[in-house]
């Protein structure tokens, strides 16, 4: 269901299909490898900026936007032509922001245990958040909302020092300016009307510049690339101008070809991507934006499943939220942030601060490694029915096994260990049913020095 009903839309979009968006995907049953051709980033980006994108692993998306009064689709319902334009744009009428508490949405995010958030300044649909001086689409001049709502957001997210990342649409599909309108309208090509492009790409830049000096954001992601080539957007200029005076602003890969790390779509990588920096953005349910009758929502354990999946193979998890038009959350939208964020307080230590854990052939599970690599801590999903777990080819000392959040301290025996050569044995850690927590049972692994895997292929002689 999730991806069906996102992806129908796009299915029928007259583009050919590539993976360029969607990122780490399987095609036709034959097992095809992650490549980096998915999302081109540069080979030449400041790590030292990264650091709190790499240590963050949880950030909220918020898709807030006209779409929410009649609960459709994002932009895509129009675009699609399940509905006029001009019906589209009647939703400016309920799109009130009256019970809209920026504080309390800060205040969730933060209890999420995300450390940045990234809001839709702007959808394909072209209707801006801001007090934007381009175009009059915008929440004060046109909705009911009389309002700018992305400002007081922002302010709040930074009082609770969360890093504030913008969601910026390239295309704007209202916009007279633009080539595209719906999938089977056209304005213009750009070759046609080179003038007409370069009065867009003023408007657009316009925008970011307005968007860049109000709230100086961590971090900018981009969407809608796909829609013409990195030439025609300019996209060196945008990165330049972005990052002038604030070069440690960090950018998505949908900047083509400017992008500092991935950012596969809903697809959950099933191999351990080889970009350094990586960020899966997912949906609660089936939908981005906030839509009443989509309650196909992931359970807290599915949540939790992703994000533990996304963080052992060193990656962050952009989890979106949807609000409602007047600015309420869904309680089923809070329930789940807040379950996840309660597992993560409880196990902060094996989530923050953390790296790409070790393959499944020393472990049958997720993993993640602390910074200086002394200490290796172990997803438990499910109980093993003897109440053993297993780790093998571990070739330090295990100085001490404890469950992460519970503290109680587990025993150990190992077996197959000879003294005559460097085969490092197996071993086998008691889980007592007292300590297994409801979702992940985290334990760690205390070891005599930075992890070191025994890796000779031959096994003992
Ligand atoms: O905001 C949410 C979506 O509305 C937006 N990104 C998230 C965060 C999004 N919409 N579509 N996509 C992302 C990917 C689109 C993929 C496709 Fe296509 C469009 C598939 C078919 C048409 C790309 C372009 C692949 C072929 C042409």
């Amino acid at each position: 269901m999730i991806v069906f009903r996102i992806l129908e839309t796009k299915n029928k979009m007259k583009h050919k299909f590539s993976s360029l968006l969607l990122g780490f995907m399987c095609f036709s049953g034959t097992i095809v490898k992650s490549q980096d051709t998915t999302a081109k980033i540069l080979k030449d980006t400041d790590h030292e900026k990264m650091v709190w994108f790499k240590e963050a692993k949880l950030g909220i998306f918020i898709h807030w936007g006209l779409y929410a009064v009649d609960g459709i689709s994002e932009s895509w319902s129009f675009y699609n032509e399940y509905l006029s334009h001009e019906d589209y744009l009647k939703q400016l009428s309920g799109f009130t922001a009256a019970n809209f508490k920026p504080k309390e949405w800060a205040k969730l995010i933060k209890d999420s245990g995300a450390k940045y958030s990234v809001i839709t300044s702007k959808h394909h649909d072209g209707f801006a958040l801001w007090n934007t001086n381009y175009g009059h689409l915008n929440a004060v001049s046109h909705a009911a909302a009389k309002k700018d709502v992305l400002s007081p957001l922002i302010d709040a997210l930074k009082e609770k020092e969360l890093k504030v990342g913008i969601y910026f649409s390239l295309p704007d599909w209202s916009s007279d300016l633009y080539t595209h309108f719906t999938t089977s309208k056209r304005r213009y090509a750009i070759e046609q009307d080179p003038q007409r492009w370069q009065q867009y790409l003023n408007y657009m830049n316009g925008q970011l510049l307005e968007l860049k000096n109000n709230y100086t954001p961590d971090l900018w992601w981009f969407d809608g690339d796909w829609e013409h080539p990195p030439e025609a957007w300019e996209s060196t200029k945008i990165r330049t101008s972005l990052l002038k005076g604030a070069p440690n602003t960090i950018i998505n890969s949908r900047l083509t070809g400017q992008g500092d790390y991935q950012t596969p779509e809903i697809g959950v990588p099933v191999y351990r991507p080889e970009a350094k920096y990586w960020e899966l953005c997912m949906t609660l349910n089936d939908s981005w934006g906030y839509q009443q009758t989509d309650n196909n929502y992931k359970t807290s354990q599915q949540v939790i499943d992703i994000f533990v999946d996304c963080i052992s193979k060193g990656g962050n998890l952009l989890l979106d939220i949807g609000p409602k038009a007047d600015g309420s959350i869904d309680p089923i939208q809070k329930e789940r942030l807040l379950e996840l964020g309660s597992w993560i307080r409880k196990h902060h230590k094996a989530v923050y601060e953390t790296e790409k854990g070790i393959p499944y052939e020393h472990f049958y599970g997720p993993t993640t490694l602390s910074k200086d690599k002394q200490t290796l801590f172990l997803f438990v999903r499910d109980i093993p029915k003897d109440g053993k777990i297993v780790v093998k080819g571990i070739s330090n000392t295990i100085h001490r096994a404890y469950v992460v959040g519970n503290g109680s301290i587990l025993s150990q025996n190992k077996i197959a260990k000879l003294y005559w050569n460097k085969y490092p044995g197996i071993s086998y850690i008691d889980l007592p049913k007292e300590t297994i927590d409801t979702y992940y049972t985290v334990v760690a692994l205390v070891l005599d020095g930075p992890i070191e895997l025994y890796s000779e292929l031959n096994g003992v002689l």
